[in-house]
Protein backbone atom coordinates (compact mmCIF):
# COMPACT_ATOMS: atom_id res chain seq x y z
CA UNK A 1 0.00 0.00 0.00
CA UNK A 2 3.07 2.23 0.50
CA UNK A 3 2.88 4.40 -2.68
CA UNK A 4 5.39 6.83 -2.83
CA UNK A 5 5.84 11.07 -3.02
CA UNK A 6 5.35 12.81 -5.72
CA UNK A 7 7.90 15.94 -6.50
CA UNK A 8 7.05 18.10 -9.63
CA UNK A 9 9.76 20.68 -10.58
CA UNK A 10 10.87 22.58 -14.08
CA UNK A 11 14.50 24.62 -14.39
CA UNK A 12 11.95 26.83 -16.27
CA UNK A 13 10.28 28.41 -13.62
CA UNK A 14 13.82 30.10 -12.61
CA UNK A 15 13.73 31.51 -16.18
CA UNK A 16 11.99 35.72 -14.83
CA UNK A 17 13.19 38.39 -12.64
CA UNK A 18 12.38 41.36 -11.74
CA UNK A 19 14.28 43.63 -14.47
CA UNK A 20 13.65 47.46 -12.91
CA UNK A 21 14.58 48.37 -9.51
CA UNK A 22 11.14 47.87 -7.02
CA UNK A 23 12.17 47.59 -3.18
CA UNK A 24 8.86 45.40 -2.83
CA UNK A 25 9.47 43.06 -5.31
CA UNK A 26 13.00 42.29 -5.06
CA UNK A 27 12.59 39.50 -2.74
CA UNK A 28 11.00 37.26 -5.29
CA UNK A 29 14.32 35.65 -7.07
CA UNK A 30 14.59 32.37 -9.14
CA UNK A 31 17.21 31.40 -6.65
CA UNK A 32 13.97 30.46 -4.49
CA UNK A 33 13.50 27.51 -6.51
CA UNK A 34 17.50 26.90 -7.50
CA UNK A 35 18.38 26.40 -3.58
CA UNK A 36 14.65 24.62 -3.06
CA UNK A 37 15.09 22.52 -5.79
CA UNK A 38 19.15 22.05 -5.11
CA UNK A 39 18.58 21.07 -1.05
CA UNK A 40 16.00 18.19 -2.44
CA UNK A 41 18.61 17.03 -4.53
CA UNK A 42 21.60 17.17 -2.06
CA UNK A 43 19.78 15.71 0.74
CA UNK A 44 18.95 12.63 -1.25
CA UNK A 45 14.93 13.63 -0.47
CA UNK A 46 14.47 14.46 -3.96
CA UNK A 47 15.85 10.77 -5.52
CA UNK A 48 13.03 9.34 -3.00
CA UNK A 49 10.20 11.18 -4.66
CA UNK A 50 8.54 10.01 -8.02
CA UNK A 51 9.28 12.89 -10.19
CA UNK A 52 6.30 14.12 -12.46
CA UNK A 53 6.67 16.51 -15.57
CA UNK A 54 4.83 19.68 -15.73
CA UNK A 55 2.84 20.83 -18.26
CA UNK A 56 1.29 24.39 -19.33
CA UNK A 57 -2.37 24.82 -17.79
CA UNK A 58 -4.79 24.99 -20.57
CA UNK A 59 -7.29 28.52 -20.91
CA UNK A 60 -10.03 26.55 -19.94
CA UNK A 61 -8.44 25.71 -16.68
CA UNK A 62 -6.84 28.68 -15.67
CA UNK A 63 -10.66 30.03 -16.40
CA UNK A 64 -11.48 27.81 -13.67
CA UNK A 65 -10.48 30.55 -11.24
CA UNK A 66 -9.95 33.71 -13.58
CA UNK A 67 -11.76 36.21 -16.02
CA UNK A 68 -11.42 35.85 -19.76
CA UNK A 69 -10.45 39.75 -19.91
CA UNK A 70 -7.43 39.08 -17.44
CA UNK A 71 -6.47 36.13 -19.33
CA UNK A 72 -6.53 37.71 -22.67
CA UNK A 73 -4.93 40.51 -21.13
CA UNK A 74 -1.84 38.20 -19.09
CA UNK A 75 -1.28 36.55 -22.78
CA UNK A 76 0.02 39.81 -24.47
CA UNK A 77 2.75 40.17 -21.88
CA UNK A 78 5.16 38.32 -23.93
CA UNK A 79 5.37 40.28 -26.54
CA UNK A 80 5.78 43.56 -24.28
CA UNK A 81 8.70 45.58 -23.95
CA UNK A 82 10.24 47.01 -20.66
CA UNK A 83 7.84 50.16 -20.56
CA UNK A 84 4.65 48.35 -21.18
CA UNK A 85 5.86 45.70 -19.16
CA UNK A 86 5.96 48.33 -16.23
CA UNK A 87 3.23 50.18 -17.02
CA UNK A 88 0.96 46.79 -17.13
CA UNK A 89 2.60 45.83 -13.67
CA UNK A 90 1.35 49.09 -12.24
CA UNK A 91 -2.31 48.26 -12.67
CA UNK A 92 -1.75 45.36 -9.31
CA UNK A 93 0.09 45.66 -6.45
CA UNK A 94 3.04 44.39 -5.18
CA UNK A 95 3.72 42.34 -8.37
CA UNK A 96 5.90 42.19 -11.53
CA UNK A 97 5.80 41.14 -15.11
CA UNK A 98 8.28 40.03 -17.30
CA UNK A 99 8.51 38.60 -21.19
CA UNK A 100 8.47 35.12 -19.60
CA UNK A 101 5.96 35.01 -17.08
CA UNK A 102 2.81 34.17 -18.53
CA UNK A 103 4.66 30.82 -19.58
CA UNK A 104 5.91 29.92 -16.25
CA UNK A 105 3.07 30.77 -14.41
CA UNK A 106 1.48 28.28 -16.90
CA UNK A 107 3.77 25.90 -15.79
CA UNK A 108 2.93 26.94 -12.19
CA UNK A 109 -1.00 26.09 -12.52
CA UNK A 110 -0.13 22.75 -14.43
CA UNK A 111 2.37 21.80 -12.13
CA UNK A 112 -0.08 21.28 -9.51
CA UNK A 113 -2.87 19.98 -12.13
CA UNK A 114 -0.21 17.54 -12.48
CA UNK A 115 0.10 16.80 -8.51
CA UNK A 116 -3.68 16.62 -8.22
CA UNK A 117 -4.19 14.31 -10.97
CA UNK A 118 -1.37 11.81 -9.72
CA UNK A 119 -2.88 12.14 -6.12
CA UNK A 120 -6.64 11.37 -6.92
CA UNK A 121 -5.78 8.36 -8.90
CA UNK A 122 -3.85 6.78 -6.65
CA UNK A 123 -0.50 7.12 -8.58
CA UNK A 124 1.37 8.57 -5.42
CA UNK A 125 -0.19 9.24 -2.30
CA UNK A 126 0.98 12.84 -1.97
CA UNK A 127 3.24 15.16 -3.07
CA UNK A 128 4.88 18.28 -3.55
CA UNK A 129 5.23 21.36 -6.52
CA UNK A 130 7.94 23.76 -6.53
CA UNK A 131 6.39 25.94 -8.65
CA UNK A 132 7.19 30.15 -9.56
CA UNK A 133 5.29 32.35 -9.93
CA UNK A 134 2.76 31.64 -6.59
CA UNK A 135 -0.53 31.67 -6.50
CA UNK A 136 -2.49 32.76 -3.22
CA UNK A 137 -2.80 36.26 -3.68
CA UNK A 138 -4.23 36.52 -8.05
CA UNK A 139 -7.78 37.14 -8.10
CA UNK A 140 -10.19 36.69 -10.68
CA UNK A 141 -9.28 39.64 -12.52
CA UNK A 142 -6.07 40.66 -11.14
CA UNK A 143 -2.22 39.90 -10.25
CA UNK A 144 -1.51 40.34 -6.76
CA UNK A 145 1.70 40.03 -4.41
CA UNK A 146 3.43 37.74 -7.10
CA UNK A 147 0.91 35.85 -7.71
CA UNK A 148 -0.12 35.54 -11.87
CA UNK A 149 -3.04 32.31 -11.33
CA UNK A 150 -4.62 31.39 -8.47
CA UNK A 151 -2.47 27.86 -8.50
CA UNK A 152 -3.85 26.26 -5.69
CA UNK A 153 -7.49 27.76 -6.51
CA UNK A 154 -7.89 26.66 -9.69
CA UNK A 155 -6.24 23.10 -8.54
CA UNK A 156 -9.45 22.84 -5.90
CA UNK A 157 -11.60 23.51 -8.91
CA UNK A 158 -10.45 21.30 -11.03
CA UNK A 159 -10.26 18.12 -8.20
CA UNK A 160 -14.48 18.83 -8.02
CA UNK A 161 -14.88 18.52 -11.63
CA UNK A 162 -12.29 15.95 -12.67
CA UNK A 163 -12.25 13.89 -9.72
CA UNK A 164 -15.42 14.16 -8.31
CA UNK A 165 -13.45 16.04 -5.21
CA UNK A 166 -16.37 16.68 -2.79
CA UNK A 167 -14.87 18.30 0.20
CA UNK A 168 -11.42 20.10 -0.52
CA UNK A 169 -9.73 21.38 2.55
CA UNK A 170 -6.80 24.26 1.75
CA UNK A 171 -4.42 24.76 4.46
CA UNK A 172 -2.28 28.25 3.78
CA UNK A 173 0.60 28.38 6.12
CA UNK A 174 2.09 30.95 4.39
CA UNK A 175 2.38 34.34 6.40
CA UNK A 176 -0.18 36.42 4.04
CA UNK A 177 -3.28 35.89 3.85
CA UNK A 178 -4.49 34.59 0.47
CA UNK A 179 -6.99 36.76 -0.57
CA UNK A 180 -7.37 35.30 -3.73
CA UNK A 181 -8.47 31.84 -2.61
CA UNK A 182 -10.60 33.67 -0.01
CA UNK A 183 -12.48 35.61 -2.67
CA UNK A 184 -12.34 32.06 -4.85
CA UNK A 185 -14.22 30.22 -2.82
CA UNK A 186 -16.20 32.59 -0.46
CA UNK A 187 -19.33 31.00 -0.99
CA UNK A 188 -18.87 27.34 -1.53
CA UNK A 189 -19.55 25.31 1.38
CA UNK A 190 -17.55 22.25 -0.31
CA UNK A 191 -13.80 24.44 -0.12
CA UNK A 192 -12.89 24.62 3.22
CA UNK A 193 -10.15 27.51 3.19
CA UNK A 194 -7.67 28.25 6.41
CA UNK A 195 -5.33 31.02 6.40
CA UNK A 196 -3.13 32.30 9.50
CA UNK A 197 -0.98 35.57 8.49
CA UNK A 198 0.58 38.22 9.89
CA UNK A 199 -1.89 41.07 10.50
CA UNK A 200 -0.93 43.44 12.98
CA UNK A 201 -4.54 44.80 13.22
CA UNK A 202 -4.58 45.30 9.46
CA UNK A 203 -1.38 47.51 9.48
CA UNK A 204 0.55 44.22 7.22
CA UNK A 205 -0.20 43.79 3.74
CA UNK A 206 -2.36 43.10 2.05
CA UNK A 207 -4.18 45.75 4.60
CA UNK A 208 -7.35 43.71 4.30
CA UNK A 209 -10.04 44.03 6.69
CA UNK A 210 -11.84 40.94 5.22
CA UNK A 211 -8.09 39.23 6.89
CA UNK A 212 -9.54 39.11 10.07
CA UNK A 213 -11.57 36.68 12.18
CA UNK A 214 -14.62 37.42 11.49
CA UNK A 215 -14.57 36.90 7.91
CA UNK A 216 -16.34 33.39 7.84
CA UNK A 217 -17.41 32.86 4.32
CA UNK A 218 -20.54 34.16 2.84
CA UNK A 219 -24.36 32.28 2.21
CA UNK A 220 -23.95 28.59 1.89
CA UNK A 221 -20.07 29.22 2.12
CA UNK A 222 -20.80 30.87 6.02
CA UNK A 223 -18.71 29.25 8.54
CA UNK A 224 -16.19 27.52 5.63
CA UNK A 225 -13.68 30.53 5.57
CA UNK A 226 -11.24 30.07 8.80
CA UNK A 227 -8.98 33.14 9.79
CA UNK A 228 -6.30 33.09 11.95
CA UNK A 229 -4.45 36.53 11.53
CA UNK A 230 -1.71 37.21 14.11
CA UNK A 231 -1.78 41.15 15.69
CA UNK A 232 1.67 40.08 16.94
CA UNK A 233 5.30 39.27 15.12
CA UNK A 234 7.89 36.61 16.64
CA UNK A 235 5.27 33.47 16.61
CA UNK A 236 6.97 30.43 17.62
CA UNK A 237 6.32 26.55 17.16
CA UNK A 238 4.04 26.48 20.07
CA UNK A 239 1.67 29.11 18.42
CA UNK A 240 1.38 27.30 15.38
CA UNK A 241 1.17 23.89 16.68
CA UNK A 242 -1.80 25.20 19.10
CA UNK A 243 -3.68 26.82 15.98
CA UNK A 244 -3.44 23.47 14.76
CA UNK A 245 -4.76 21.93 17.47
CA UNK A 246 -7.23 23.89 18.86
CA UNK A 247 -8.42 25.27 15.53
CA UNK A 248 -8.02 23.85 12.19
CA UNK A 249 -7.41 19.88 13.14
CA UNK A 250 -10.76 20.44 14.79
CA UNK A 251 -12.55 21.66 12.00
CA UNK A 252 -10.81 19.51 9.33
CA UNK A 253 -11.69 16.43 10.81
CA UNK A 254 -14.88 17.48 11.41
CA UNK A 255 -15.39 18.57 7.82
CA UNK A 256 -13.51 15.64 6.27
CA UNK A 257 -12.07 16.38 3.10
CA UNK A 258 -10.87 13.88 0.04
CA UNK A 259 -7.96 16.43 -0.66
CA UNK A 260 -5.75 18.79 1.07
CA UNK A 261 -4.20 21.56 -0.29
CA UNK A 262 -1.15 23.19 1.34
CA UNK A 263 -0.40 26.57 0.52
CA UNK A 264 3.06 26.20 1.26
CA UNK A 265 4.24 29.51 1.89
CA UNK A 266 7.81 29.06 4.10
CA UNK A 267 7.56 33.36 4.88
CA UNK A 268 5.99 31.86 8.11
CA UNK A 269 9.20 30.66 9.16
CA UNK A 270 12.20 32.16 11.12
CA UNK A 271 15.00 34.46 9.78
CA UNK A 272 12.44 35.33 6.90
CA UNK A 273 12.42 39.52 5.83
CA UNK A 274 8.65 39.43 5.53
CA UNK A 275 7.12 37.21 8.18
CA UNK A 276 9.39 38.39 11.22
CA UNK A 277 8.08 35.03 13.24
CA UNK A 278 10.29 32.94 14.74
CA UNK A 279 8.64 29.34 14.11
CA UNK A 280 11.84 26.35 13.17
CA UNK A 281 11.80 24.78 9.42
CA UNK A 282 11.44 21.70 11.35
CA UNK A 283 7.91 22.76 12.85
CA UNK A 284 6.78 22.10 8.90
CA UNK A 285 8.19 18.18 9.54
CA UNK A 286 4.85 17.99 12.01
CA UNK A 287 2.33 20.36 10.55
CA UNK A 288 2.37 18.08 7.41
CA UNK A 289 2.51 14.79 9.84
CA UNK A 290 -0.31 16.53 11.47
CA UNK A 291 -2.14 16.88 8.01
CA UNK A 292 -1.20 13.44 6.83
CA UNK A 293 -4.25 11.54 8.45
CA UNK A 294 -6.65 13.47 6.71
CA UNK A 295 -8.23 12.44 3.13
CA UNK A 296 -6.95 9.17 3.09
CA UNK A 297 -3.11 11.03 3.05
CA UNK A 298 -3.98 12.87 -0.43
CA UNK A 299 -1.99 15.84 0.55
CA UNK A 300 -0.88 18.02 -2.04
CA UNK A 301 1.61 20.65 -1.33
CA UNK A 302 2.19 23.92 -3.61
CA UNK A 303 5.00 26.18 -2.90
CA UNK A 304 3.57 30.12 -2.03
CA UNK A 305 6.20 32.27 -0.49
CA UNK A 306 9.49 32.07 1.44
CA UNK A 307 11.99 34.66 1.15
CA UNK A 308 14.87 33.60 3.56
CA UNK A 309 16.87 31.21 1.02
CA UNK A 310 18.28 29.50 4.11
CA UNK A 311 15.27 29.02 6.20
CA UNK A 312 13.34 27.81 3.51
CA UNK A 313 15.19 25.36 1.76
CA UNK A 314 15.43 23.88 5.22
CA UNK A 315 11.70 24.11 5.45
CA UNK A 316 10.97 22.53 1.77
CA UNK A 317 13.15 19.68 2.89
CA UNK A 318 10.97 19.12 6.45
CA UNK A 319 8.02 19.07 4.79
CA UNK A 320 8.82 16.69 1.60
CA UNK A 321 10.71 14.42 4.04
CA UNK A 322 7.46 13.81 6.37
CA UNK A 323 5.46 13.39 3.38
CA UNK A 324 7.76 10.59 2.41
CA UNK A 325 6.99 9.01 5.19
CA UNK A 326 10.10 9.34 7.61
CA UNK A 327 9.71 10.32 11.41
CA UNK A 328 8.96 14.18 12.47
CA UNK A 329 11.85 15.38 14.45
CA UNK A 330 11.56 16.16 17.81
CA UNK A 331 9.86 19.34 18.02
CA UNK A 332 12.41 22.31 19.27
CA UNK A 333 11.59 25.27 21.44
CA UNK A 334 8.01 23.97 22.72
CA UNK A 335 9.73 24.56 26.64
CA UNK A 336 8.70 28.19 27.26
CA UNK A 337 4.98 29.56 27.86
CA UNK A 338 4.54 30.95 24.86
CA UNK A 339 1.71 29.50 23.04
CA UNK A 340 -1.08 30.97 22.60
CA UNK A 341 0.10 34.47 23.23
CA UNK A 342 3.96 34.96 23.37
CA UNK A 343 5.80 36.89 26.25
CA UNK A 344 8.52 39.68 24.53
CA UNK A 345 10.75 37.89 22.12
CA UNK A 346 13.70 36.75 24.18
CA UNK A 347 16.21 34.49 22.05
CA UNK A 348 18.47 35.74 19.54
CA UNK A 349 16.66 34.16 16.86
CA UNK A 350 13.74 36.74 17.39
CA UNK A 351 13.50 39.83 15.98
CA UNK A 352 12.56 42.46 18.29
CA UNK A 353 8.99 43.38 18.10
CA UNK A 354 8.28 46.06 15.71
CA UNK A 355 8.64 49.88 16.97
CA UNK A 356 6.33 52.67 17.09
CA UNK A 357 5.60 54.15 13.78
CA UNK A 358 4.59 50.92 11.78
CA UNK A 359 0.49 51.40 12.04
CA UNK A 360 -0.40 52.76 8.81
CA UNK A 361 0.02 50.66 5.85
CA UNK A 362 3.93 50.46 4.90
CA UNK A 363 5.18 52.11 1.94
CA UNK A 364 4.21 55.46 3.01
CA UNK A 365 6.93 56.82 4.62
CA UNK A 366 9.63 58.23 2.05
CA UNK A 367 12.98 59.41 1.54
CA UNK A 368 16.18 59.07 3.85
CA UNK A 369 14.25 57.84 6.68
CA UNK A 370 12.99 55.35 4.98
CA UNK A 371 16.29 54.01 3.40
CA UNK A 372 17.41 54.29 6.78
CA UNK A 373 15.07 52.30 8.44
CA UNK A 374 15.91 49.83 5.61
CA UNK A 375 19.27 49.63 6.40
CA UNK A 376 18.72 48.78 9.87
CA UNK A 377 15.75 46.24 9.48
CA UNK A 378 18.67 44.13 6.62
CA UNK A 379 21.09 45.26 9.73
CA UNK A 380 18.92 42.98 12.24
CA UNK A 381 18.11 40.34 9.66
CA UNK A 382 21.83 39.53 9.18
CA UNK A 383 22.09 38.43 12.89
CA UNK A 384 18.95 36.07 13.18
CA UNK A 385 20.60 32.80 13.27
CA UNK A 386 19.20 29.33 14.13
CA UNK A 387 20.06 25.83 14.42
CA UNK A 388 20.34 23.90 11.16
CA UNK A 389 17.80 21.39 11.57
CA UNK A 390 19.56 17.61 12.51
CA UNK A 391 19.60 14.98 9.53
CA UNK A 392 16.50 12.97 10.09
CA UNK A 393 17.09 9.47 8.64
CA UNK A 394 14.49 6.92 6.85
CA UNK A 395 14.33 3.92 9.32
CA UNK A 396 16.05 0.53 7.77
CA UNK A 397 13.45 -1.63 10.07
CA UNK A 398 9.97 0.11 10.53
CA UNK A 399 8.05 -2.06 12.29
CA UNK A 400 8.45 -5.42 13.94
CA UNK A 401 5.74 -7.21 15.95
CA UNK A 402 6.17 -9.79 18.87
CA UNK A 403 3.68 -12.70 17.84
CA UNK A 404 2.32 -16.07 19.28
CA UNK A 405 3.60 -18.95 16.98
CA UNK A 406 0.62 -18.99 15.35
CA UNK A 407 -0.20 -15.82 14.17
CA UNK A 408 0.94 -15.25 10.43
CA UNK A 409 3.30 -11.81 10.56
CA UNK A 410 1.54 -9.10 7.96
CA UNK A 411 3.40 -7.60 4.73
CA UNK A 412 6.15 -5.33 5.59
CA UNK A 413 6.74 -6.51 9.36
CA UNK A 414 9.17 -7.90 10.81
CA UNK A 415 8.98 -11.19 13.12
CA UNK A 416 11.18 -10.02 16.33
CA UNK A 417 12.46 -13.76 16.69
CA UNK A 418 14.26 -13.29 13.33
CA UNK A 419 15.16 -9.55 13.66
CA UNK A 420 16.86 -9.66 17.07
CA UNK A 421 19.95 -8.09 16.06
CA UNK A 422 17.97 -4.92 14.56
CA UNK A 423 16.31 -2.20 15.94
CA UNK A 424 12.70 -1.63 14.37
CA UNK A 425 11.46 2.08 14.40
CA UNK A 426 8.37 0.85 16.43
CA UNK A 427 7.36 -2.80 18.23
CA UNK A 428 3.79 -4.74 18.33
CA UNK A 429 3.36 -7.03 21.14
CA UNK A 430 0.39 -9.40 20.44
CA UNK A 431 -1.08 -10.85 23.16
CA UNK A 432 -3.45 -14.14 22.90
CA UNK A 433 -6.26 -13.87 24.47
CA UNK A 434 -9.26 -12.60 22.63
CA UNK A 435 -11.18 -9.68 23.68
CA UNK A 436 -14.56 -8.75 23.73
CA UNK A 437 -16.72 -7.00 21.14
CA UNK A 438 -17.44 -3.05 22.50
CA UNK A 439 -19.00 -0.83 21.25
CA UNK A 440 -17.90 2.42 19.52
CA UNK A 441 -17.55 5.49 21.52
CA UNK A 442 -18.66 8.67 20.44
CA UNK A 443 -16.24 9.50 17.80
CA UNK A 444 -16.63 13.26 17.26
CA UNK A 445 -15.81 13.14 21.43
CA UNK A 446 -12.68 11.26 21.64
CA UNK A 447 -11.14 13.03 18.51
CA UNK A 448 -11.81 16.44 20.20
CA UNK A 449 -10.53 14.75 23.23
CA UNK A 450 -7.19 13.57 21.04
CA UNK A 451 -6.45 16.74 18.79
CA UNK A 452 -7.69 19.26 21.63
CA UNK A 453 -5.78 17.55 25.30
CA UNK A 454 -3.86 14.67 23.65
CA UNK A 455 -1.82 15.74 21.43
CA UNK A 456 -1.30 19.42 23.14
CA UNK A 457 0.17 17.11 26.13
CA UNK A 458 1.84 14.73 23.80
CA UNK A 459 3.38 17.91 22.55
CA UNK A 460 4.24 19.68 25.29
CA UNK A 461 5.82 16.71 27.59
CA UNK A 462 8.01 15.36 24.66
CA UNK A 463 8.01 11.72 25.49
CA UNK A 464 10.91 9.41 24.55
CA UNK A 465 8.35 6.27 23.63
CA UNK A 466 4.65 6.11 22.86
CA UNK A 467 3.01 3.43 24.75
CA UNK A 468 0.06 2.40 23.17
CA UNK A 469 -2.32 -0.71 24.66
CA UNK A 470 -5.70 -1.47 22.99
CA UNK A 471 -6.92 -4.22 25.70
CA UNK A 472 -10.34 -5.41 26.43
CA UNK A 473 -12.56 -2.31 28.18
CA UNK A 474 -10.61 0.15 26.10
CA UNK A 475 -12.05 -0.63 22.88
CA UNK A 476 -11.91 2.31 20.49
CA UNK A 477 -13.42 1.72 16.96
CA UNK A 478 -11.21 0.97 14.07
CA UNK A 479 -10.79 3.92 12.14
CA UNK A 480 -10.09 5.87 15.70
CA UNK A 481 -7.59 3.51 16.74
CA UNK A 482 -6.19 4.45 13.11
CA UNK A 483 -5.99 7.84 13.66
CA UNK A 484 -4.72 7.74 17.22
CA UNK A 485 -2.15 5.54 16.20
CA UNK A 486 -0.95 7.52 13.47
CA UNK A 487 -1.54 10.83 14.88
CA UNK A 488 0.63 9.87 17.91
CA UNK A 489 3.89 8.63 15.92
CA UNK A 490 4.46 12.55 15.27
CA UNK A 491 5.64 12.24 19.05
CA UNK A 492 8.92 10.39 20.33
CA UNK A 493 10.83 10.91 16.44
CA UNK A 494 7.77 7.74 16.07
CA UNK A 495 8.90 5.43 18.63
CA UNK A 496 6.02 3.36 19.60
CA UNK A 497 5.32 0.82 21.19
CA UNK A 498 2.02 -1.26 20.99
CA UNK A 499 0.02 -3.48 23.07
CA UNK A 500 -2.74 -5.49 21.09
CA UNK A 501 -4.90 -8.24 20.54
CA UNK A 502 -5.58 -8.03 16.74
CA UNK A 503 -3.05 -6.76 14.49
CA UNK A 504 -4.71 -6.05 10.65
CA UNK A 505 -5.42 -2.24 11.27
CA UNK A 506 -2.54 -1.09 13.57
CA UNK A 507 0.16 -2.76 11.47
CA UNK A 508 -0.76 -0.32 8.41
CA UNK A 509 -0.35 2.80 10.41
CA UNK A 510 2.52 1.15 11.78
CA UNK A 511 4.32 0.73 8.25
CA UNK A 512 3.49 4.78 7.32
CA UNK A 513 0.50 4.39 5.48
CA UNK A 514 -2.47 6.94 6.24
CA UNK A 515 -5.16 6.53 8.54
CA UNK A 516 -8.75 5.92 7.35
CA UNK A 517 -10.98 8.88 6.77
CA UNK A 518 -13.86 8.61 9.90
CA UNK A 519 -16.22 10.33 7.24
CA UNK A 520 -17.62 14.20 8.67
CA UNK A 521 -18.50 14.15 12.27
CA UNK A 522 -21.19 15.48 14.19
CA UNK A 523 -20.80 17.67 17.01
CA UNK A 524 -19.95 15.85 20.30
CA UNK A 525 -21.97 15.70 23.00
CA UNK A 526 -22.53 18.15 25.17
CA UNK A 527 -21.87 16.25 27.99
CA UNK A 528 -18.27 15.13 26.43
CA UNK A 529 -17.55 18.46 25.71
CA UNK A 530 -18.22 19.32 29.44
CA UNK A 531 -15.78 17.25 30.61
CA UNK A 532 -13.51 17.56 28.13
CA UNK A 533 -13.51 21.58 28.22
CA UNK A 534 -13.40 20.99 32.75
CA UNK A 535 -10.28 19.23 31.54
CA UNK A 536 -8.67 21.13 29.70
CA UNK A 537 -9.33 24.38 32.08
CA UNK A 538 -7.89 22.91 34.97
CA UNK A 539 -4.41 21.32 33.07
CA UNK A 540 -3.81 24.48 31.24
CA UNK A 541 -1.79 26.43 33.97
CA UNK A 542 0.90 23.42 33.38
CA UNK A 543 0.28 22.83 30.09
CA UNK A 544 0.36 25.85 27.84
CA UNK A 545 0.03 24.34 24.54
CA UNK A 546 -3.75 23.44 26.21
CA UNK A 547 -4.23 27.58 26.49
CA UNK A 548 -6.93 28.83 24.20
CA UNK A 549 -7.59 31.46 25.78
CA UNK A 550 -5.66 34.90 26.51
CA UNK A 551 -6.09 38.43 27.97
CA UNK A 552 -8.41 40.81 26.51
CA UNK A 553 -5.03 42.82 26.36
CA UNK A 554 -3.66 40.44 24.09
CA UNK A 555 -6.29 40.75 21.52
CA UNK A 556 -8.04 43.97 21.50
C1 LIG B 1 5.18 44.63 2.54
C2 LIG B 1 5.19 44.31 1.09
C3 LIG B 1 4.55 43.01 0.80
C4 LIG B 1 4.01 41.56 -1.06
C5 LIG B 1 4.42 40.28 -0.54
C6 LIG B 1 3.80 39.15 -1.30
C7 LIG B 1 4.13 37.83 -0.73
C8 LIG B 1 3.54 36.73 -1.44
N1 LIG B 1 6.47 44.59 3.13
N2 LIG B 1 4.67 42.69 -0.51
S1 LIG B 1 3.71 35.18 -0.66
ZN1 LIG C 1 3.67 35.07 1.62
Amino acid sequence: MKMGTALIYDEEMTKYKLLWVDPVCKIEVPERLIVSYEALVKSGLADRCVSIPVREATDAEILLAHSEEYLEAVKKTPFMHLEELMTFTQKYGDVYFHPNIYHCAKLAVGATLQLVDNVMTGKVRNGMALVRPPGHHSQSSAANGFCVFNNVAIAAQYAKKHHKAKRVLIVDWDVHHGQGVQYCFEDDPSVLYFSWHRYEHQSFWPNLKESDFDSVGSGKGAGFNVNVPWNKVGMGNSDYLAVFFHVLLPVAYEFSPDLVFICAGFDSAIGDPEGHMSATPDIFAHLTHLLMNLADGKVCAVLEGGYNLTSLAQSVCQTVQTLLGDPAPRPAQLGGASAPFPEEPSSKNRRPAQQGGSQGPEGDAGGDAQREEEKVEEKEEEEIVWPEPLRRVAPSLRSALLLPDAVECPDGCARFTCVRACSPLNATVLLRSPSPPQGCGDTAGVMQAVLGLLLPLGYQYEPGLVLLARLPGYQVEGGLWQQLTCLLQGLALGHTLVLLQVIGITASCLLGNAALSLGPLVAPGPEDVGSFERLRLRLQTDWPLLQTTGTFRDWK
